[in-house]
């Protein structure tokens, strides 16, 4: 499988998380590059740099600025470590343009465990350049194929928000530009642990990119306000946005289940090009998560994503024990090429 990814992407490294009351090592960890990258086959390719202009075709400009410069004015503040939000607006007050740097924490995060470092905004621009070059060798017809190895992942970030691990949305950007260069419709599935939350609110109203999203039940998980399966999309996206949760426990046999319901839905989308936001936490041993779904399993999931037959770009989202990593996402990309 051709891959894109940098180095310059292990740049972004967090010491800390604040989640269950405590500051705990970060989960998101430059190592999860290296597990990755040791294990897949084929060409490995550094990305072009195709600019901000695609990053602004799905991010407001003023959260963009804000991620370039957050650190330097964390810093500036005279703050030691990571940069990390302690007060959040309550269901979006209204726009205030706040210059302190914990009033926009707070105004563009929404949590305590996406901390944003010396290198978060290199590593994350590259991880966007990735996507979008795997985006514009799909559209050459270079590969049918490809994977985007980006880190941090992005499926978390919304238009003007960073959380969960995730400050660009790769996904996103490469969906974006692959209607773009008229290979759409488009549709993202997103089989990380955790739903989409960002991918969701940026395409909830846009008819040309079809989501689905298999992932644990957000009552009992991360990121709780959104995911649930009433939400179905509106306006000219509405019944373009589909949410399978899952209860914590699910292995292979009811993951198969929602996994071909959301294939068939895409495939009545008419979906041209699929964009797949890869997480390895539906692991059985992820630290952080609760299905159970063997490395063997991840060759299944592959597969029958495979059997869509559609140009693919696969872009790396969670999955967080590090040894395993690697050889998930090798069987995930062995099961979508054996297809
Ligand atoms: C991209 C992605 O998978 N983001 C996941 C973000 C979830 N973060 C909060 C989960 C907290 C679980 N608690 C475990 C603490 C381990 N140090
Ligand atoms: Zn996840």
């Amino acid at each position: 499988m051709l891959t894109f990814c940098s180095p310059a992407q292990k740049a972004h490294a967090p010491a800390r998380e604040l989640v269950n009351g405590k500051a705990e090592d970060h989960a998101e960890t430059p190592q999860r590059f290296d597990s990755v990258l040791a294990q897949v086959t084929g060409a490995v390719r550094a990305p072009a740099d195709h600019g901000l202009a695609p990053i602004l075709a799905v991010h407001a400009a003023d959260y963009v600025a804000f991620l370039e410069l957050a650190f330097g004015e964390w810093q500036a503040a005279g703050r030691e470590g990571d940069a990390i939000g302690y007060a959040f607006p309550v269901r979006a007050r209204r726009p205030l343009a706040l210059d302190r740097i914990d009033a926009k924490l707070g105004q563009f995060g929404f949590d305590t465990v996406t901390p944003i470092a010396a290198g978060t905004w290199e590593a994350a621009y590259w991880g966007a350049q990735a996507a979008l070059s795997g985006i514009a060798a799909i559209a050459a017809g270079e590969a049918r194929q490809a994977f985007a190895l980006c880190r941090p992942p992005g499926h978390h970030a919304g238009a003007d928000y960073f959380g969960g691990y995730c400050y660009l949305n790769n996904a996103a950007i490469a969906a974006r530009a692959a209607v773009a260069r008229g290979l759409g419709p488009v549709a993202v599935l997103d089989v990380d642990y955790h739903h989409g939350n960002g991918t969701q609110d940026i395409f909830y109203e846009d008819g040309a990119v079809f989501f689905a999203s298999i992932h644990a039940d957000p009552r009992m998980d991360f990121p709780f306000f959104w995911g649930h399966a009433d939400e179905r999309g509106a306006g000219a996206g509405e019944g373009a946005n589909l949410n399978l949760p899952l209860a914590r426990g699910t292995g292979w046999r009811e993951y198969e289940g929602a996994l071909a319901k959301a294939l068939e839905a895409i495939a009545a989308f008419g979906a041209k090009t699929l964009i797949v936001s890869y997480g390895a936490d539906t692991f059985a041993e992820d630290p952080i998560s609760h299905f159970a779904l063997t490395t063997r399993d991840m060759q299944a999931m592959g597969a029958a994503i495979g059997a869509l037959g559609l140009p693919t770009l696969t872009v790396m989202e969670g999955g967080y024990d590090v040894p395993a990593l690697g050889h998930n996402v090798a069987a995930f990309l062995a099961g979508l090429e054996s297809a």
